[in-house]
Parts: structure tokens; C-alpha cells; sequence
């Protein structure tokens, strides 16, 4: 759908200009870090590029194949479907390994390099082609003069630094609104006694984090509850105070009065964008500004909108790339941006840059601007002229390029988030955005046919795909996609709604079935279904559990969906888990390992356990008419954004 269709109030559309940064360092998509360095921006830079350069000669053909040498062996040596059960899974029913010849002939599939469907002289042509223009790029960075490189540099940062003159501009002064009254940001209490008890808990729960967190960390990103001081994560930068803005709507709809007061005032007087920090475009979008905007609807405090709208703008130079499609890391001082270094081939990842658009939607709204808007719309655009293997969208896309990096689908870490947000942006639109019904609908349809798998014993899993290779591993990520199912299924195509109601109460089944399988009754990072294990982590490093939300998240689209009793029970056992498990003097923190019987802190009180998890839980242990699901939107930290409605002007920008 056209950016003017989705926002018909704006009146000043702005353009968007090119530049960018280089891809190099070190972090990773809420999970991994980047660290500070101690050389100057521009000796970084060269360092980087010469590195890169040396990287692309030496490894050029490796970075531009698709995938790894399993991949490269499916796509020379076609594997046959015995061999590859064998060797991959056990494939329980519903769960065959599928045949990519017959799943050619069956469905006439598009291609791309990898894909085993497109013949191999194609597949071999455009890797070579790829490959030459690597090193052609390669070579005449080499051929450059450091005064060369250097003015190169220099006439970068000038570009990029215009661009920030430009994108200000546009933004002198946000255009009055009218705030409208939100629906149901308090609800009633609820009549049953004993609900109303464990909501009252939930509530005591998230005291006991907030007070902890204001107590021995005020102001820091996190806290350790265990060493009582504050932790920071490297995905914020120097950007401060990730809890309080995480925690605002959640203190706000549990009627901490005097707590949201003075968060509010902490946001006024002290949260500054204006730091040397480069930070996680995905994590502050999805944190920062979610939580903003969250605020400003809720309260209608112009605070919250004035903050979000400032950092929307410092985000908009991570979209200075030869597609459009953001960097992961942006310096939000320099406006330099670059590629978390784990990425296939210097990619962006899907899960970061498909997650901006249900904020950047609002921004515009909210601003009168139409910039952000188009920046999503734009990576839409990309998406949708690009070619997809069997109908899935890889984790990884190059910006430079606007090309696909290896192909690895996920429901889960590096995908999750991009196909939640294609429904969503359907929902919020009051059901206006066809197109991104029907790319949420066309991906569930190949997700359904390549991913999900049922074990022997009857519990329904999504599997992740590693170009055509299945690997029976789900993540606690991507247990949220039971709710997204259930969520979506009133709008499946014809006769589709009870099957994907059902297909969300399977997968809160498996999640749930991962959680009582542990010691402590909450759920592994990732757990398998391969030798001979079901629903249970085999690996060290897959075992602990960082007080993430997605269970209980699922539970409570499956309660406010379904009124089903068994998903209070769920949730109440969840509760009573983290009061025995992860509940310390402190605060809560994150276990090492699920399955040990002894204590394992990992010293962590994640933002997202204020911003979800316990927001979440209070919810299902609310009644339907506090945050009625027909007129907001969670965004994916579980952030409140409002429904646009195309009857009922919600919100009137002044023209
Ligand atoms: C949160 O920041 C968000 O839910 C994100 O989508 C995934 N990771 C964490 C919670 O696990």
C-alpha cells in the first residue's frame, strides 16, 4: 500500500539521501554486544575498510555463496530425502523431509542463488558474477591512496552530516495534536476474588523490580539484582535509563501513580539522546521509542511524544544505505552506521529492520512528517521485488546490495519480529495495509509448509531451515508466534480461522511442555527435537533462561482469544516459578540453567521482564476490558500503540 494511502494527513513529504558507514565490530540483536574502541572514528574507518577489503579478496567466493557447505552441497549434490531424514531428523508424522526436486515439480518454485529449485548454471553464474564484482571493489579500494581514502572519508561524514541537517530541518516544532482519551488504559477490577488476588501479586511483582532497580540502579539501563548495582548493555550506547522507559506503560496500567510520575520526570530531566553512542537501531526503536510513544498514548504527556519523535529523527541516517534497508548499528552523534560483524556477508537482519514499522508508522503520525513512513515502506518495497526461496524470507539481507545473505528462515532469533509486524501493521492499519496482510499470510502459508513439524509424539514445533536443511530446534523466542497465529486467525483466508486458533493452541502446548519439562518450570533459551528428546535443551549454552516473555505472551493472546482456563493455570505456574526461582533480595534475575537444582543467577533484571513478562501476566489475570486487543496493538516489546483508525479520527494532526 502506498505511504500517501496509509497516512492521508501529511502535507510536507521530505526526500531521503544516501550515505552510510561500514560494516565492522562486534554485538548482536539483543543478545550480543558492541564494545567501545579505543581508536579514533576515522583511523577506525580505515582499518575497517582495508580489513574488509583484505577479507572480500582472501573470502570473496565464501562470503558470496548462500549458505555454508551443507548448502553448497544441496545445491551441487541434490540430497535425497532418505539420506537427509537419516542424517537430520526423524521426521515424526506430518513431519516428512521434504525432496526438492518433487517440491519443484509440485509447486513450480522462484529462484535464487542456492536455491536448489533454479538450475545449477544459473546458481553458478550469478555466484561468480557476485563474486567478480566483490573483488573488482575490492581491488580498487586497494588501488586508492591513503590521501584518497581519506578524502573519501571525509566527503562520507559531510554526506552524512547534510543528511542530519536535512532530516532536523524537518523537524522544527511538532504540529499540535488532539489527544484523545485512550480506551481502556485502566480496567475494572476484576469481579472474581481470587483473580483479582493473583493480579494483586503480579502487581507486588513488579514493585518488587521497580523499587529494586530505583533503589541500587536509578537511572542505569538494568539492573544486577544479585550484586545490587546497575548493569549497562552495549545495545543502548550512552543512551540511559532503558528500565523506566520500559517499564512506563506498564506502571502506568497498573495504576502506579506516583511511580509513573516519577519516571516521567526522570525522562524530562534526564534522558538525552544528544551522546556519542552507537547503538542497536532495532533494540532503542523497539525499547525507546516503543516506550515513548506507549507513554505519550496512555497519558497524553507531550513529553513522551516530543522524546519519540527527537530520537525517530537521530534513527533515520541508519537508512542512508544504497537500498535503504538500515544498518543495525548506528553512531547516533556521527550518523555512521555498520553491520553486526557475525552477519552472512555484512547483512542487515530481518528481524531488526522488518521491526521498525509499527513505530515508524506512528511517528509519522504523530509528527505530521511522512518520513518515517516511507523509510518502512520502503524496505517493503525491497522485500517485495526481491525473489524468495520456496516462499521464506532469509534472516539476512545485504543493504549495499539489497540482495539476500545466506538462507536461514527463523520464526525465531533474527526472523521473530519481522513476521509479527506484518500482521500487526495489518491490524493497526484499522485493516487497510492488504499488502502487508498478504505478505503475513503468503509467509505463514511457507512457514506451515517447510517449518512446522509435529513430533512422534504429537507436539507441533517450527523448526528452523538452513537452505532446505531442517534443524528440530525451537527457540523461547519463537514461542510468541502461538499468539500470533491465534491473533491472526479471524483474518485467515476462507475457512483457514480454526485451523490457526488451533495451530496457536499446539504451539502453546509445546511451549508449555518446555517449561514443566525443567527443573525450575520456565523454559530453556532453545530446545530440540532430535536424538530422541522432545522439547527439552541438550546443549550447555541453550539451557539458561533471561526472564523472557514469549510463553506468557502466547498465553495471553490464547486466554484473551480462547477464555480457556488451562492458560491462567499456565501462567499462574510461570508466576509461582519465578517467585521461587529467579525472585531475590534484589529483584529477579535470569538462571544459567533451567534443569539444575540449584541456583544458577545470571545476575541480569532484564527491561523487557517490567516492559513484558509482568505486563503480560497482570493482563491475564485482567479482564478483557483493560487494553481491548480491538483497539491497540502491542508492539514487540509488548509497547502500546493504538489502532489508526480510518472511522474514528483517534488522533487529528492539524494542517
Ligand atoms: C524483547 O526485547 C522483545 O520481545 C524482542 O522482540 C525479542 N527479545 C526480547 C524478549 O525476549
Amino acid at each position: 500500500m502506498p505511504v500517501g494511502g496509509l497516512l492521508p494527513l501529511f502535507s510536507s513529504p521530505a526526500g531521503s539521501g544516501l550515505g552510510g558507514g561500514l560494516g565492522g565490530g562486534l554485538g548482536g540483536g539483543g543478545r550480543k554486544g558492541s564494545g567501545p574502541s579505543a581508536f579514533r572514528l576515522t583511523e577506525k574507518f580505515v582499518l575497517l575498510l582495508v580489513f574488509s577489503a583484505f577479507i572480500t579478496l582472501c573470502f570473496g567466493a565464501i562470503f558470496f555463496l548462500p549458505d555454508s557447505s551443507k548448502l553448497l552441497s544441496g545445491v551441487l549434490f541434490h540430497s535425497s530425502p532418505a539420506l537427509q531424514s537419516a542424517t537430520e531428523h526423524k521426521p515424526g508424522p506430518g513431519g516428512r523431509a521434504e525432496d526438492a526436486a518433487e517440491a519443484r515439480a509440485r509447486r513450480g518454485e522462484e529462484g535464487a542463488p542456492g536455491d536448489p529449485a533454479v538450475p545449477l548454471e544459473d546458481n553458478l553464474a550469478r555466484i561468480r558474477e557476485n563474486h567478480e564484482r566483490a573483488l573488482r571493489e575490492a581491488k580498487d579500494t586497494l588501488q586508492k591512496l591513503p590521501e584518497e581514502i581519506q578524502r573519501d572519508i571525509l566527503l562520507e561524514k559531510e554526506k552524512v552530516a547534510q543528511n542530519q541537517l536535512r532530516d532536523k530541518a524537518a523537524f522544527r516544532g511538532l504540529p499540535p495534536v488532539d489527544f484523545v482519551p485512550p480506551i481502556g488504559a485502566v480496567g475494572r477490577v476484576p469481579a472474581d476474588a481470587a483473580i483479582c488476588k493473583k493480579r494483586e501479586k503480579i502487581k507486588e511483582m513488579m514493585k518488587h523490580a521497580w523499587y529494586n532497580y530505583k533503589h541500587y540502579a536509578w537511572g542505569l539501563n538494568e539492573l544486577k539484582p544479585v550484586s545490587k548495582e546497575g548493569h549497562s548493555s552495549s545495545l543502548f550506547g550512552s543512551i540511559k535509563g532503558a528500565t523506566i522507559v520500559d517499564a512506563l506503560d506498564t506502571l502506568f496500567i497498573m495504576e502506579m501513580k506516583e511511580e509513573f510520575e516519577e519516571a516521567k520526570s526522570w525522562v524530562e530531566e534526564n534522558l538525552d539522546f544528544n551522546v556519542n553512542a552507537e547503538v542497536s537501531v532495532f533494540e532503542v526503536n523497539i525499547r525507546f521509542v516503543g516506550g515513548l510513544l506507549s507513554a505519550y498514548y496512555l497519558s497524553g504527556e507531550e513529553i513522551f511524544r516530543e522524546k519519540a519523535v527527537e530520537l525517530g529523527v537521530k534513527l533515520l541516517p541508519a537508512f542512508h544505505t544504497p537500498s535503504g534497508i538500515p544498518w543495525a548499528l548506528l553512531n547516533i552523534k556521527s550518523g555512521i552506521g555498520r553491520n553486526w560483524p557475525w552477519a552472512s556477508g555484512g547483512s542487515s537482519i530481518l528481524a531488526e529492520f522488518g521491526t521498525l514499522h509499527l513505530e515508524f508508522i506512528h511517528l509519522s503520525h504523530l509528527s505530521g512528517n511522512p518520513i518515517f513512513a516511507e523509510k518502512v515502506m520502503n524496505i517493503r518495497t525491497v522485500l517485495n521485488n526481491l525473489q524468495k526461496p520456496q516462499g521464506l524470507y532469509p534472516n539476512y539481507l545485504n543493504p549495499s546490495s539489497g540482495q539476500w545473505g545466506q538462507y536461514h528462515v527463523s520464526v525465531g532469533g533474527l526472523g521473530d519480529s519481522f513476521y509479527e509486524y506484518l500482521l500487526k501493521a495489518w491490524l493497526m492499519s484499522d485493516k487497510t495495509d492488504l499488502e502487508a496482510k498478504k505478505m503475513y499470510f503468503d509467509a505463514v502459508q511457507a512457514i506451515e509448509t517447510h517449518l512446522i513439524r509435529k513430533s512422534s509424539r504429537g507436539l507441533t514445533y517450527i523448526a528452523e531451515w538452513k537452505g532446505g536443511l531442517l534443524e528440530h530446534k525451537m527457540g523461547h523466542l519463537t514461542c510468541f508466534a502461538g499468539g500470533m497465529f491465534a491473533l491472526g486467525a479471524d483474518d485467515a483466508p476462507k475457512g483457514r480461522t480454526q485451523h490457526y486458533l488451533q495451530l496457536g493452541a499446539e504451539i502453546a502446548r509445546t511451549c508449555h511442555e518446555s517449561y514443566n519439562r525443567t527443573f525450575v518450570k520456565l523454559g530453556p533459551e532453545a530446545f530440540r527435537f532430535d536424538g530422541g528428546v522432545e522439547a527439552i535443551a541438550t546443549r550447555q549454552n541453550e539451557k539458561y533462561y533471561i526472564l523472557r516473555p514469549e510463553v506468557v505472551e502466547t498465553y495471553m493472546y490464547m486466554w484473551r482469544l480462547t477464555h480457556d482456563p488451562k492458560y491462567r493455570k499456565w501462567a499462574w505456574e510461570a508466576v509461582e516459578a519465578l517467585e521461587k526461582h529467579c525472585r531475590v533480595t534484589g529483584g529477579y534475575s535470569g538462571l544459567r540453567d533451567v534443569y539444575l537444582r540449584q541456583d544458577s543467577y545470571d545476575d541480569v533484571q532484564q527491561s523487557f521482564f517490567l516492559a513484558e513478562t509482568l505486563k503480560y501476566l497482570y493482563l491475564i489475570f485482567s479482564d478483557d476490558d483493560l487494553l481491548p486487543l480491538e483497539h491497540w496493538i502491542f508492539n514487540t516489546e509488548a509497547h502500546l500503540l493504538p489502532i489508526l483508525s480510518t472511522n474514528r479520527k483517534e488522533v487529528g494532526v492539524d494542517e
